[in-house]
């Protein structure tokens, strides 16, 4: 409990930045892809949501391989972003522009943005998916030292 609120501080990430528009699509029965659009919404983001039963026709229309598929799937610019990506990953994507696809973050890792359960956060990697469908890390997230068993600190 000690000072375990101080450990991340997402919200100045996008302090003093104008909106940014992106567009989610998301199941309207997925609670954790409602936090995730309320993680960007903290940061900056202008989200434009669209409530649609299955993604997976979005992301194949986006052209983001299925192996790469989590539980909503957006696009920001000209990039498909899959998963609970940190708001963090997509302001330093706006700002090193690769020539890529865009990111994901496959599965719906614990700990990621919208996935908190408490101080918990499983390892995951954001990846940078790139025009040819094969992907490199482009983030590491390690696991968080409160998830590591009950050590004390
Ligand atoms: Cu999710």
């Amino acid at each position: 409990m000690l000072g375990a609120s101080m450990l991340a501080h997402p919200l100045l990430a996008g302090a003093g930045t104008d909106p940014t528009p992106i567009t989610v699509w998301k199941n309207p029965d997925c609670g954790c892809c409602h936090e995730w659009v309320a993680h960007l919404r903290k940061n900056g983001f202008e989200v434009i949501t669209h409530d649609v039963n299955d993604t997976a026709p979005i992301r194949q229309k986006l052209g983001l391989p299925a192996k790469f598929g989590s539980c909503h799937t957006a696009s920001l610019g000209n990039y498909v972003i899959e998963g609970h990506v940190p708001a963090q990953e997509l302001r330093r994507l706006l700002r090193e522009k690769p020539k890529a696809r865009g990111l994901a973050v496959p599965g719906m890792p614990v700990g990621s943005p919208g996935m908190e359960v408490g101080n918990t956060r499983d390892a995951y990697d954001v990846l940078l998916v790139l025009t040819d469908g094969s992907s490199r890390i482009y983030q590491s997230y390690s696991q968080s030292p409160s998830s590591k068993s009950s050590v004390k600190s």
